[in-house]
């Protein structure tokens, strides 16, 4: 397809700050550079991990990629507890994650929301990992796609098309996340194809071929390499899996 597979850890609020620096040490460790080369690698520590992962990764000049969980939709100010995009850019971070799940039900952050945080990130100079996903109820009620592709748009809104080449999707069902369920490979692939063609008819054709998407909820070393064979699914968030190095590098090396 010509899109690079594209594995990202996701920690969420986990690990203590050695346990942080001993995972990334291990990952880095483990993974030749060629495997480096066909996939690109990212872990996105909580805020706390950056500065550490910063000097371990320029330090050691590894060829691993990190990001945040999150940032503030403002530039600075008056924003207690929030994180800007330019203090991550600081940080050396290629990523950040808007939209994921945990934050739209626990932040009650909505579309509109989430596109003020990728129009930010793109303002500092980083690449949003745009998540959606459905909820078990509407999945049931056979309207996933739907909502689906009307959450990708609206958390799209005021994305330009030179903005939207470089971003990342990444379609987590929510009743798959931390669960152990995963979404089968061909729900996977219909969903992510889904999203294509949305992009496809928000930003054209070119643009939406050159699009990474990927799949996040309950991926593991054991169903990685199905979900990565389908043609539409360009990698994988990561959460649960990406907290053992182990699991973590065998996802990696499930890639193409
Ligand atoms: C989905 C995913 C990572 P997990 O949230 O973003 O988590 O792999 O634990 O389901």
């Amino acid at each position: 397809t010509g899109r690079r597979t594209l594995v990202a850890g996701n920690w969420k609020m986990n690990l203590n700050h050695l346990e942080a620096i001993a995972l990334v040490q291990k990952i880095a460790f483990d993974l030749k550079p060629a495997e480096l080369e066909t996939v690109e690698v990212v872990v996105i520590p909580p805020f706390t991990d950056l500065r550490s992962v910063q000097t371990l990764v320029d330090g050691d000049k590894l060829a691993l990629g990190y990001g945040a969980q999150d940032l503030s939709q403002h530039g600075s100010g008056a924003h207690t507890g929030d994180i800007s995009g330019s203090m991550l850019a600081k940080l050396g971070c290629s990523y950040v994650v808007v939209g994921h799940s945990e934050r739209r039900a626990d932040h009650h952050e909505d579309d509109a929301l989430v596109a003020a945080k990728a129009k930010a990130a793109y303002a500092a100079g980083i690449t949003p990992i745009l998540c959606v996903g459905e909820v078990e109820e509407i999945r049931a009620a056979g309207t996933h796609v739907e909502h689906v592709l009307g959450q990708l748009a609206g958390s799209l809104a005021g994305i330009t098309a030179e903005q939207a080449a470089t971003i990342v999707i990444a379609y987590e069902p929510v009743w798959a996340i931390g669960t152990g369920r995963t979404a089968s490979a061909q729900d996977a692939q219909d969903m992510c194809a889904a999203v294509r063609g949305k992009l496809a008819e928000l930003y054209g054709d070119a643009a939406a071929a050159g699009i990474r998407v990927l799949y996040g909820g309950s991926v593991k070393a054991a169903n990685a390499g199905e979900l990565f064979t389908m043609p539409d699914v360009d990698g994988g968030l990561v959460g649960g899996a990406s907290l053992v190095a182990e699991e973590f590098v065998g996802i990696v090396r499930s890639g193409p």
